[in-house]
């Protein structure tokens, strides 16, 4: 059904492009308008409404303005304080790994690399620290978590910000770090909202005529929608989450943040999210038509890019003044930002670092604001995170190969270290801006420990590879020979080249080489190969030419092909993502097992980059006069990741959730019980919308528990995990083959067994019906329930039966 309406919409675009360029976009997905947007009434957050009800009593027009209207000021975005009221302003800073825009700060392990680890209790210990690295800098709201890019596409530049293409395991994550922020009185920011799939043309152009092209439009069906963009944004809503991001893209031709029906309807209305939803930074492309749709907050409010004034500011006072705008509308918007500051305890909070001002280039003595900053510049909040990164990083790197145990390494008394991305960084320690890159990948020499953009982070401490090798094996009386510059391994040569022994660069021969590669990523631009960078193939060949005990490390932000995974010499490969500041004492952790690698892949490694169904939208410079060009249309529908590779009957390389221990596991005793013998509506009761969305959803309908146990010879965490496949022909047609819908994490000693539970809610065990615009049980209740170690290695089976109201 959805398949023929898109092939539709396709032939029909096509003709009205070669005819009439006026009804190019009526071919397309629209979105309805959805008004009024609803008022908070501060659910979840009991006496926090009251309180900023009575601030809200005080604030005259000017200042009411002056709450949903970001300022110049000493953050990365900022709300001017009202000093009559004592009211000190709002600091909001980046990013999503660490306070980007500070120093003495740590930089945590990206999200991706977070994700891999498959453990809530870290998920929510690293929001946790990173909170309060925020609130110790005077940093009311951080701009995360990311669920937005879920990571659609394997190229996609920003996916390493979020999580995993997988919703579920995405929802776990982001709303575990929404829980860990504001846990210790930060404020988060999820985003971004919603379809921000890919980074190009994420924005509008401006062509050689002057005329505007659109940003690009992100067309998707409303069964995708909820079963896979917004589950995880449904999750955080849930957890409390204080604001939202609405995105830079168009969803179903309307800007992100005004479209009313995304904004309104789906997240204020069918979520009952309470908060406030601010633009991303010159994301907002009107005043009333915003308002009316559900933004809540500009940013940044004044100059940005090619805008240089606020369509918020004083065309909202002029709105309420000749009555075009309710001021009803206004009160609500500093409601929403106004609530979760209270319930935070946010207006008793350490003062704003005057570090960051320096760092932002802000000067308090010019601005129009008084700001007020802490006299104590250059705080250290790093509070000791560094043990906590460490175990994160080590915990989310994934042994993917281990010929004849390789790893953990016996004691090599000759190391060999190949690789650009083995070397300390030589550009310095704040790679965010996009170095060199306009297409080419990042910085050359130097670890990559985090990707680039508002989700970079300065680094105060940085440990690379090489120097937390060398300092291991100086310990045990090892030595290490490395060479570091991709180009000169590779313009060596191999076996009686420059390289190998034993006349070369390298001699003596190591008993280990262990090759570090990387793929740089960062906001602003997509990816450009599904290889890592710097002819890695090569390098990798080269290598391995002479040295019959290769190890492989990647650093990458993303889904990296591996043509050399299958290459005799290549005994180990570890997929250690954006591991943060302690990045060598991690890998070494890994490598001489200290840590028992327990991380499993949070996307699918495909065996060739033609095994990926969805693919970066590029018509720069194919099409700069149709301002309407830019389409995306999400006729994958449900299909991506491992669901398209089910669904496709694809072999993998590596299959989301894959991971190897240097222990050995082994998984038992299924069993599954419905949590009542009654039978069930197939939709849920009519129950008051709750944050998170009608509470019916969360109720659990069945247990499902299996036995665990360490059936190796050292210690280590495994993973199980379990799928759900819907009955065939009980569910709409594009229903994946499997879903994924428990996980959990044991620690376990050689030969201890554990018991574990999953829960699985009405929402777990539904599809999304758009006739009745429900979560919908199927009409047969009779599930299939498979647990086991990954999406391809399930060894337990069961059927789940509900009875369900005929
Ligand atoms: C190593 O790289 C050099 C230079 O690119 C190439 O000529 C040589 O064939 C490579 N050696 C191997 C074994 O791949
Ligand atoms: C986009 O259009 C599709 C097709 O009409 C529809 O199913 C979906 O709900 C729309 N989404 C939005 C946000 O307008
Ligand atoms: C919001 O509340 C105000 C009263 O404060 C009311 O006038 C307005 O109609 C309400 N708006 C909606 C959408 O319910
Ligand atoms: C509103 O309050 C601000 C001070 O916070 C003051 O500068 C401004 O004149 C006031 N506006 C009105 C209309 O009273
Ligand atoms: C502002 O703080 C001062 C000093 O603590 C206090 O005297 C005053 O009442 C406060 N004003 C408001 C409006 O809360
Ligand atoms: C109001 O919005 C318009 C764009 O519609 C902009 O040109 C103008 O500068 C804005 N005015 C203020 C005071 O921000
Ligand atoms: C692994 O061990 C087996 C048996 O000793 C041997 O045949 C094989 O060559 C080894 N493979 C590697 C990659 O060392
Ligand atoms: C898009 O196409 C342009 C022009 O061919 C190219 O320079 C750019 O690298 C492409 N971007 C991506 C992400 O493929
Ligand atoms: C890869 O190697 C080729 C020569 O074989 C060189 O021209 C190119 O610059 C290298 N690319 C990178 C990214 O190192
Ligand atoms: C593996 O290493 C041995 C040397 O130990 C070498 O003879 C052989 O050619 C290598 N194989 C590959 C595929 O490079
Ligand atoms: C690697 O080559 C050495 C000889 O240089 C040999 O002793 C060793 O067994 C080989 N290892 C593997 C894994 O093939
Ligand atoms: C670009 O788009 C315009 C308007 O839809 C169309 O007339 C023109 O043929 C397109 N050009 C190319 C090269 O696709």
């Amino acid at each position: 059904m959805i398949r023929f309406l898109w092939q539709v919409a396709a032939t029909a675009s096509l003709f009205a492009c070669s005819h009439a360029q006026s009804e190019t976009s009526s071919s397309y997905y629209t979105s309805p308008t959805i008004y009024p947007s609803p008022n908070t009434t501060g659910i979840g957050w009991d006496g926090a409404l009251e309180k900023a009800q009575s601030f809200l009593g005080q604030l005259n027009l000017t200042e009411k303005v002056y709450i949903v209207t970001g300022v110049r000021g000493p953050c990365v975005g900022n709300i001017a304080p009202i000093p009559r009221l004592n009211f000190t302003g709002l600091c909001l800073q980046d990013g999503p790994a660490a306070i980007r825009v500070a120093d003495y700060a740590s930089v945590f392990p990206a999200g991706i690399t977070t994700a891999a680890t498959w453990d809530k209790t870290l998920f929510y210990q690293r929001a946790a620290a990173m909170g309060q690295e925020f609130k110790d800098k005077g940093a009311h709201v951080i701009l995360a978590p990311v669920a937005g890019p879920l990571g659609r596409v394997a190229l996609g530049g920003r996916n390493w910000e979020g999580f995993s293409p997988d919703p579920y395991l995405t929802g776990s994550a982001f709303a575990l770090s929404v829980e860990g922020m504001q846990s210790v009185g930060a404020q988060a920011c999820g985003k971004h909202y919603i379809g921000n799939e890919q980074e190009t043309q994420r924005n509008p152009t401006v062509n050689g005529e002057g005329e505007t092209i659109l940003a690009i439009s992100s067309n998707i069906d409303d069964r995708t929608m909820h079963e896979l963009y917004l589950w995880p944004f449904a999750d955080a809503v849930k957890s409390g989450m204080a604001s939202v991001m609405c995105s830079y893209n168009r969803i179903n031709q309307t800007y992100g943040c005004e479209n009313s029906k995304l904004l309104n309807g789906v997240l204020k209305e069918e979520l009952g999210f309470q908060g406030y939803v601010m633009s991303d930074w010159g994301a907002t492309h009107s005043g009333l038509p915003a308002i009316n749709g559900g933004l809540d907050m500009d940013m940044p409010g004044s100059s940005f890019g090619s805008q240089t004034l606020s369509f918020f500011g004083g065309n909202i006072t002029a709105a309420v003044q000749n009555g075009s705008l309710p001021e009803s509308r206004l009160d609500d918007m500093v409601l929403r930002i106004m609530t979760p500051y209270y319930f935070l305890g946010q207006d008793s909070y350490p003062s704003v670092d005057g570090s960051s001002a320096d760092l932002n280039g802000y000067n308090p003595a010019t601005s129009n604001y008084s700001f007020t900053l802490g006299t104590d510049k250059s705080r250290d909040v790093r509070g000791g995170h560094a043990q906590l990164i460490h175990d994160i990083a080590a915990q989310g790197t994934v042994l993917l190969k281990n010929e004849n145990a390789t790893l953990p390494l016996k004691s090599p008394k000759r190391i060999g270290v190949f690789g650009n991305d083995a070397a300390d960084l030589v550009t310095g320690l704040y790679n965010t801006n996009n170095l060199n890159y306009a297409g080419a990948p990042g910085y050359d020499i130097g670890t990559l420990a985090v990707g680039g953009g508002s989700g970079a982070g300065r680094f105060t401490t940085l440990i690379s590879p090489l120097e937390a090798i060398k300092r291991r094996a100086y310990a045990e009386g090892a030595i290490v020979e490395y060479v570091l510059d991709n180009k000169v391994a590779i313009q060596s040569g191999g076996r009686g080249g420059g390289l190998g022994p034993p006349t070369g660069k390298i001699s003596p021969k190591p008993d280990v080489c262990l090759v570090f590669l990387k793929t740089y990523v960062t906001e602003g631009y997509d990816r450009l190969n599904y290889e890592a960078d710097w002819n890695s193939t090569q390098l990798v060949a080269n290598i391995t030419s002479f040295c019959n005990n290769t190890v492989v490390i990647t650093h990458s932000g993303g889904i990296n092909t591996m043509p050399w995974a299958e290459n005799e010499n290549v005994t180990a490969i570890l997929a250690a993502h954006l591991p943060g500041e302690q990045s060598g004492n991690s890998i070494v952790s890994v490598l001489w097992g200290d840590v028992n690698p327990s991380g499993h892949l949070p996307y699918t490694i495909a065996l060739n980059e033609s095994d990926y169904n969805t693919k970066i939208v590029n018509q720069t410079n194919t099409n700069d006069t149709d301002p309407n060009a830019w389409q995306d249309n999400f006729s994958e529908g449900l299909f991506i990741d491992y669901r398209h590779f089910d669904q496709a009957g694809i072999e993998p390389l590596y299959e989301f959730g894959f991971g190897l221990s240097y222990t050995t596991f082994n998984i038992s005793d299924l069993s599954i019980s419905a949590t009542t013998n009654a039978s069930l509506t197939q939709l849920p009761g009519d129950t008051a919308i709750q944050p998170g969305g009608n509470p019916e959803l969360y109720a659990v309908l069945a247990t499902v528990s299996v036995t665990v146990s360490n059936t190796g010879e050292v210690a280590g965490a495994a993973v199980p995990q379990l799928y759900v496949s819907f009955p065939s022909g009980s569910v709409p047609e594009g229903t994946p083959v499997r879903v994924l819908r428990g996980f959990e994490k044991r620690q376990l000693a050689p030969g201890a067994s554990e018991a574990v539970q999953f829960m699985l809610t009405r929402r777990d065990l539904s599809y999304w019906d758009v006739v009745s615009q429900q979560w919908s049980l199927p009409s047969n209740g009779s599930a299939t329930v498979q647990a086991g170690w990954s999406s391809r290695d399930l060894p337990l089976e069961g059927e789940l039966a509900l009875t369900i109201e005929g």
